[in-house]
């Protein structure tokens, strides 16, 4: 879709001509700025005080060199990164990825994507999104300790409960929490919730764990039941086998779906009688092993090397939870040409520009990430609370709060949509309510950022 405005049109080439190799942060800017017109349009206020042209910067960038020692005494070097984007309605708040892809491109885009997200929660949450190159997989969990201590020995410098709160992402699940939590307290001699998704045993919250996966299913329910349709009966693939793909898994069986499919980034396994999902807890939480060991469990199942292909397994429902572009136009085509009736994401961006033209071309329900997968931050949020107040709630009590959350952000998305003229786009919904909330702050602030 092109950005139909003059003045978003400016925005974006300056920025495309700055950061021409950042090509998933200039992804992701795009395709904000698509959805803005008609909000520019309304509000004269946007362009006098240049709200576009401040929100698609960070706040503060900082990257640095993260020294650790593997097990044979060699000594190692990352790079660390924390994108501090926007402040204006909270503290920043995003998670880290671990993985040996991550670059500045990378936390950028993820970080641009939370500012709005985390608006949509209705909490006081900033955007902001950080990691390192280093890869956990393979390594001992020595090494992964003192990757950790070396990497939060820097960070905290700069985070703090009401500054900025890490959280997980791709490859930083409760070990590395802990981890870091540990060094945090040591440096700093204090306990405070600078960190979410914690164990269970020092301040961590209950659902925090399930979250992202279970708001999917509640936000894809909501958006479904809309359409007078719901799980009951329908085969649905759910890409990658971490946290988010679990516990997406877990709760869209329990609201009557079977998944068929899942991966990993070697390839996918196929069980049509429906993968449960405590199978690939234990491959994946406790032996951290590879998803093609999952025919040791079921024999029955059937496993393809490579994961691209598991976008051609016929099913109703598409929930990417993966990464990145994982959704691309050929395989956009496939689930089009397969019938299903709706993509969902809980990976941020899974799908190129191309595939998204596709799905919403073909008259598919569609919903974004920053929309779909906000439940783990909305957690995170609770959890920071809970941390606040010195209580801990009970998991009905958050999972209740979650779910009521995820409707709500559904019913943000379509009214915002409506009222714009564009009914029925949750894409461009989202946008435009996450948006609409920062740019208020922003400009009652004025011009600090
Ligand atoms: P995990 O590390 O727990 O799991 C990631 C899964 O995706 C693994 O199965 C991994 O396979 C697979 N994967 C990762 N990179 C690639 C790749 N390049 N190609 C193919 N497969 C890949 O991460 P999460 O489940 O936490 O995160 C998944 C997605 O959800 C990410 O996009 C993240 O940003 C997003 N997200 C996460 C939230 C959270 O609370 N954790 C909240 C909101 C969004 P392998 O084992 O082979 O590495
Ligand atoms: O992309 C995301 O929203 C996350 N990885 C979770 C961030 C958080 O602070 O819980």
């Amino acid at each position: 879709m092109a950005i139909n405005n003059a003045y978003l049109e400016g925005v974006y080439n300056d920025l495309a001509a700055r950061y021409a190799e950042q090509s998933e942060y200039l992804e992701a800017v795009h395709e904000v700025l698509e959805t803005l017109a008609p909000v520019v349009e309304q509000d004269p206020r946007i362009e006098e005080q240049n709200i576009i042209g401040r929100i698609v910067e960070p706040e503060r960038t900082i990257i640095f060199r993260v020294p650790w020692v593997d097990d044979q005494g060699k000594v190692q070097v990352n790079r660390g990164y924390r994108v501090q984007f926007n402040s204006a309605i909270g503290p920043y708040k995003g998670g880290l990825r671990f993985r040996d892809n991550v670059n500045l491109s990378i936390i950028k885009f993820l970080g641009f994507e939370q500012i709005f997200k985390n608006a949509l929660t209705t909490l006081p949450m900033g955007g902001g999104k950080g990691g390192s190159d280093f890869d956990p997989k393979g390594k001992s969990d020595a090494e992964v300790m003192r990757f950790c201590q070396s990497f939060m020995t820097e960070l905290v410098k700069h985070i703090g409960p009401d500054t900025d709160v890490p959280a997980g992402d791709i490859g930083v699940g409760a070990r590395e929490i802990g981890y870091m939590f540990g060094q945090y307290k040591r440096l700093t001699n204090s306990w405070t919730g600078v960190l979410t998704g914690k164990g269970l045993s020092y301040g961590g919250s209950l659902a925090r764990t399930q979250a992202t996966g279970f708001g999917l299913c509640y936000f894809a329910n909501a958006y479904l039941r809309d359409k007078g349709m719901s799980f009951e009966g329908k085969r649905v693939i759910v890409s990658g086998s971490g946290n988010v793909a679990i516990y997406a898994n877990q709760k869209a069986t329990e609201l009557g779906g079977k998944v068929i499919a899942m991966s990993d980034s070697n390839g996918y396994i196929v069980d049509e009688n429906g993968i449960d999902y405590k199978v690939i807890q234990v491959i994946k939480e406790q032996k951290r092993a590879r998803i093609s060991t999952y025919l040791d469990y079921v024999p029955t199942a059937k496993y393809v090397e490579g994961c691209s292909g598991i976008w051609t397994v016929p099913v109703d429902i598409a929930l990417p939870c993966a990464t990145q572009n994982e959704i691309d136009e050929t395989a956009a085509k496939a689930l089009v040409a397969n019938g299903v009736i709706g993509v969902f994401e809980g990976s941020n961006m899974p799908c190129t520009p191309e595939a998204i033209a596709v799905i919403k071309g073909a008259g598919l329900l569609y919903s974004p990430g920053k929309a779909s997968n906000a439940g783990g931050v909305a957690t995170s949020g609770l959890e920071m609370s809970q941390n606040s107040e010195r209580l801990s709630w009970t998991f009905e009590e958050v999972d209740a709060k979650l779910q009521g959350i995820m409707e709500s952000i559904y019913k943000a998305c379509a009214d915002a949509a409506a009222k714009y003229g564009m009914e029925g786009d949750i894409q461009a919904g989202a946008n435009i309510a996450g948006f609409q909330k920062v740019c208020d702050a922003m400009l009652a602030q004025g011009i600090c950022y």
